[in-house]
Formats: structure tokens, sequence, C-alpha cells
């Protein structure tokens, strides 16, 4: 009896042990939502220290985890040469304590597969084998931290990657699912990967977000540029958030009233731009200006500011003879039509470059076309392009024209342009100039290739501190990364979420946190 007794008590005490080891292993492992949205906030806030601090504290409670995990987002998929293409961004997390130096990442694919465009890493594909290892910029994933990398692959019939191999430093590490062993698989391919909850504290408290106005035109008027800020009809500063078009030649589907009223409505957007390449080469005719004009009619209805832009770009110089000539024509027509508009912006010069110069090429050009325009429109606000891609705008604020409501063009792709420009455009608002960033995407400059969030975020942060207005390229479903539409979306108007690329969605968020 006694015995009997003495053998219960013991199997009690073994099975309360094993409960307690079995509840402790479940409370050591991070639960997936709380981790996943840990991770991707932290990748958001490369900056964001104490962010780090907690992502490393959740790395060290995650003993009985993997060290590391690679977490896909396919942002879109479409028909290319009978093949299907899918987008893929990846992040690899490293959840050790201490940093890893090197990391290499095995990815199946079907054979026969093609590698279309790839960015943040180098890429080699053999057979059924996607193998990724660093560039020289991202080695070293500190510890609770990770990078970032992604590709455009073609293969036959879909593709999601969801078998992995990590390698992170000298471990090995399976990855089964399409959000990495740590997140449930998100069939929607709508990643979230730049979902930005936390930005809201990026706005100053003391300033008052209006959403969706249903008529900005009428609430704040016309606008003018008073020192380095555009105002309007109260003095207050006020910021255009604007879309721009892509070539209205190519993409004039677009320009229609649904479209522009759905991002009114939808994405506190007060702005469209309308882009008319110059270039005949690039679908120029004075057939155009009529799109034009059927763009400024819906922005007006619709009571959105609107600009006009003469968009030289492989056309590169403004001012050689016959540019100058199509370009008189054109302003002195628009500024007819327009002087009594109040809504109405003029750009004329998108992107000088090849070798322009500001005071050979631009600023004499720019001084005939605002004298054409002034001879009809004698208020409305000037947008002038600077040299180099409307970058050098360090170089102008040393000698700018005299002259009301001027403002230059400044446009930064934020995955090529970085600090250099942000610097130059502190710069030239330091020195008094008026900036307005009058194309941006947060992609390379070639409109293409991957995003860069830490310098995208960088930007809006500019943009929020000087009160900078911008407009983003470009409203199509164009198979490329500057895209706001995704190459699926076949609707030209209504646009909601799902019809928006990744990068689409996050940067007309930002025009409601600001
Ligand atoms: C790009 C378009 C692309 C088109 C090309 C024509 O995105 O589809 O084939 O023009 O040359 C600019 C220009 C803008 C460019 C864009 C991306 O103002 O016209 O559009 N970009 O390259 N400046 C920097 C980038």
């Amino acid at each position: 009896m006694k015995k009997a007794v003495i053998a219960l008590s013991a199997l009690l005490v073994v099975a309360i042990v094993v409960i307690a080891f079995l509840l402790g292993r479940q409370s050591s492992k991070p639960e997936a939502p709380a981790s996943t949205e840990n991770v991707a906030e932290e990748t958001l806030e490369a900056e964001d220290k104490d962010n780090k601090e907690a992502t490393t504290e959740a790395a060290k409670g995650a003993s009985t985890v993997a060290n590391g995990d690679v977490a896909y987002t396919v942002s879109g998929s479409w028909e290319s040469n009978g093949m299907t293409a899918t987008q893929v961004n990846a992040i690899v997390y490293n959840y050790k304590t201490s940093d890893v130096n090197n990391w290499k990442v095995e990815i199946d694919v079907p054979s026969g597969s093609k590698l279309e465009q790839s960015w943040n890493g180098t890429f080699d594909l053999k057979g059924s084998k996607l193998t990724v290892t660093a560039v020289d910029y991202n080695g070293t994933i500190a510890a609770g931290g990770s990078v970032d990398f992604g590709f455009i692959l073609d293969t036959k019939g879909d593709f999601k990657p969801e078998n992995t191999l990590l390698a992170l430093g000298d471990e090995s590490i399976t990855v089964k699912g399409l959000g990495g062993n740590n997140e449930a698989p998100d069939d929607d391919d709508d990643d979230d990967e730049l979902a930005d909850s936390d930005d809201e504290d990026d706005v100053e408290d003391s300033k008052k977000i209006v959403l969706n106005e249903k008529d900005p035109v009428k609430v704040h008027g016309e606008l003018s540029v008073k020192g380095t800020k555009i105002v309007d009809e109260k003095g207050d500063p006020y910021q255009l958030k604007g879309v721009s078009t892509h070539g209205i030649a190519w993409f004039p589907e677009y320009v229609n009233k649904d479209a522009f009223k759905s991002l009114k409505e939808n994405y506190n957007v007060n702005m469209i731009r309308l882009a008319m390449y110059s270039d005949p080469n690039a679908g120029y005719t004075e057939d155009m200006h009529k799109k034009v004009k059927e763009g400024v009619k819906y922005a007006s209805e619709l009571g959105m500011y609107v600009i006009i832009d003469w968009h030289i770009l492989n056309d590169n110089n403004p001012n050689t003879d016959d540019n100058i000539k199509r370009a008189k024509k054109f302003f002195k027509e628009m500024s007819k039509a327009y002087e009594d508009y109040d809504n109405v912006l003029y750009e004329i010069c998108n992107e000088p470059n090849g070798g322009t110069t500001w005071e050979n090429d631009i600023k004499p050009y720019a001084k005939k076309i605002i004298k054409v325009i002034r001879e009809n429109d004698d208020d409305a606000i000037i947008i002038i392009g600077t040299p180099t891609w409307s970058q050098d705008v360090d170089v102008v604020a040393k000698s700018p024209l005299k002259g009301k409501n001027l403002i230059y063009a400044l446009h930064f792709y934020a995955a090529t342009h970085k600090d250099d420009l942000r610097n130059k455009a502190v710069t030239a608002i330091d020195s008094g100039l008026p900036l307005f960033i009058s194309e941006f995407s947060i992609c390379d400059a070639s409109g293409s290739g991957g995003i860069d969030k830490a310098s995208a975020k960088e930007w809006f942060k500019l943009i929020k501190k000087y009160d900078l207005s911008c407009a983003t390229w470009s409203l199509c479903n164009k198979d490329e990364t500057a895209s706001l539409l995704k190459p699926t979306c076949k609707k030209t108007g209504d646009f909601k979420d799902s019809d928006l690329t990744t990068q689409g969605k996050w940067i007309l968020s930002q025009y409601s946190k600001y």
C-alpha cells in the first residue's frame, strides 16, 4: 500500500514536471503575430533603436525557435512572354543576440524558371535552385535585425517561394511557408511589408490632418509661394499631395473623372499632375493638348489642383529652337484657357538633362516661357525644372529667377537618391529657394527595380518638415515598380487598395499622415 502511494506520488511529480516543461516551452515561444509585427516594424524603422532592442529582447526569449527566418511577400504577378512573372520581396531576419556576417538563401523554384530582375542580393539560378547571397552593403545582419532583397521570376504557372534553406553564419535553418517559420502564411498577395502603423508619430501634434476634403480648391483657393512655402488663400502653408499620370499619350485612359475622384476620396490626393511628354518620339502631337484640357476639366470639377507638365525628358534641353517653339505655343494656349482658374499650376520643363546648365539653357528658357504665361495669367504658380533631371537645386539656389510665385522642381526616386540629394534640398531651402517635388517614387530612377523603404521614409520626413508639395509617379498599370496600379488591374477608375501595388499603397497611405 505504502509503496503504491510512493509510486503514485512519484508519477504525479513527473507529470507535473513534464506539464510545467511543456508550458514553459509554449510561453518562451513568441506568438506568431506579435513577433511578425515586431519584425515588420523593425525593418521599417531601421533607425529606431528602441524597436531594435525590443526585437532583440523577443529574440532572446525565443530560445526554442530558430535563430533566423525568411519571410516573403508576393507583390504582384502578371503574364510575361507566355510565362508568369512574379515579383517577390524577401526579408531575412537574424534573431540571434549577435551580428552575423554572412547569409545565404536557397529557394526551390520550378525548373525552367528565368530570373527577370533582382535587387539587393547576388543571384544564381541553377536548375531548380535560386541561391541568393549578400551584396557588399548587406552582408552583415545586426542582432535582431534584418536585410531584404527582391526579384522577379518568370515561371511556367504560378510560383510562391515556400521552401527555403537559410544559412545564417554557420547555422542552417529550414524555412517552410511563404511568411516564414514565424508567420502564419498569408494568402493575400497585398503584402503588408510596408504597413506602417507607427508613422503617425512622425506628424507634429500641432498639425491637424484634414482627410479627403470634398473640394480642396473651394477651401484653399488660389495658392501662392511665400518664402520657401506654398500657402493657401488665407496665407497658411498648404501641401499638395499629388499623383502624376504616366505619359498621357501612352496611358490616356487614366485621364478620367472616376480615376481622379477615387484618388481624392480614398487617398487624400488633392492634386493631379498631367504629364505630357514634349518629345514627338514620346507621343507628342498638338492633339495631346486636348487630352490635357480634358484632365484639367475633370480636376476642376472635382475641386482638385492640377499641374500642366511639359515633360522634357529624352529631348534633354528645353531651350533648343524646336522645343522652345512648341513650348511657347503650348503655354500660350494653356495660360489663355486657364487665366481665371485658381487650381492650375504650370510645370515648364520636367527634367532638363544631357549636360544642359542652369545659366546657359534652363534659366533663359524659363524667362521666355514665364513671360508667355504671365501675358495671360499673372499669378499662377510656375514650377521650373532644374539641371540633372531636376536635382541640382543647390546650383539654382545661387542664382534664382526674379518674379512671384515661382518654385523649383526637385525630383527623387528613393532607391537611387538618398542623403546626397536630401542634403542638396536642405541647402537650397536654407538659402531661401522654394522647392516642389513634382515627381517622385520610392524605387530606383529607372522606374523599376527594388524599393528602398528606409530612404522613402527619410524623404517623407523631409516633406513633412518643410511642408513640401509632391506628386508621385505614376498612375498606370505598366509592369514597372513605379506604377501605382498592379499589372493585373484592368480598371481605369474607382481605385481601392486591392488595385494598388504594394508601393503604391504605401505611398498613397502617406498622404493621410500629414
Ligand atoms: C519613365 C516611365 C517609363 C517610360 C520612360 C520613358 O516610367 O515607363 O518608358 O519614362 O522614357 C523620370 C521621368 C519619367 C520616367 C521616370 C522613371 O520624369 O518620365 O518615366 N523617371 O524612369 N525621372 C526620373 C525617373
